[in-house]
């Protein structure tokens, strides 16, 4: 039980590290480890939710600045050789936002591109959360990348982001109302989970939730 790479312990319990940064799809790693990716409108705190998982605040890189992710940064838990019978049992895959963002039009047409082509065609891709500020609900561009998920089969669970930003009462009512909206959507999981990378709060939930999609 004590082995190196022990399976009973949680991922989340080791150190974390950033392996790649992918610009386009055809810089993708060989299909490897299960990908569990995090999606979302600019700004809505992916990068900030993965430091907060992994409990190493300078991993992702975020900012104020909408636009901060440019590529698909792959993080993988320490101490696995990579070698086809060690490989680590799970990637995180921070993207670029989709949405406004503060850099000029091609880049975010390109950005955007890369999102949509990577969620609707990587075959390890277990899991996406994707990610919904709670001061703004679901918008028209998040209703999107939902039917793209649909469409393709793709399981998500969505995550509602910044929850320290409104009344606590709120939470529970833009819960039942999130999880109103998507109840017809075939690859939603029917679940909705908040969180405050700011405060910790969810954030051991998530970790659960994660694990279990992966495990499953
Ligand atoms: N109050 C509060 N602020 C947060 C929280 N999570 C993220 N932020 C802030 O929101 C801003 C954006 O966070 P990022 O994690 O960079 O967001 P992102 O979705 O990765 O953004 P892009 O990479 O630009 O798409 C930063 O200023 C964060 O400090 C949170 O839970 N609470
Ligand atoms: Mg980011």
């Amino acid at each position: 039980m004590s082995g190196k790479n022990n399976q009973n312990a949680s991922v989340f319990g080791r150190p974390w590290i950033f392996i790649r940064g992918v610009p386009a799809m055809k810089f993708l790693p060989p299909e490897g480890p299960t990908e569990v990716a995090f999606a979302g409108r600019s700004n809505v705190g992916k990068s900030s939710l993965i430091n907060a998982l992994v409990g190493h605040k300078g991993l992702a890189r975020t900012s104020n600045t909408p636009g901060r992710t440019q590529e698909l940064n792959y993080f993988v838990p320490d101490g696995y050789s990579g070698e086809a019978d060690d490989l680590p049992p799970m990637a995180l895959v921070d993207m670029p936002g989709y949405g406004y963002a503060q850099a000029p039009k091609e880049q975010v047409d390109a950005w955007t591109k890369l999102v949509f082509d990577y969620l609707r065609g990587r075959s390890t891709l277990k899991r996406v959360y994707v990610l919904i500020d709670a001061r703004h609900g679901i918008k028209k561009n998040d209703e999107e990348v939902l039917s793209l998920l649909d469409k393709a089969a793709v399981s998500y669970q969505i995550v509602l982001t910044k929850t320290d930003k409104i009344k606590a009462a709120g939470v529970p009512r833009l819960i039942a109302e999130t999880l109103d909206k998507i109840k017809k959507r075939p690859a939603a999981y029917p679940e909705v989970l908040s969180t405050s990378s700011e405060k910790g709060a969810g954030i051991e939930d998530l970790r659960s939730a994660i694990e279990q999609a992966v495990l499953r």
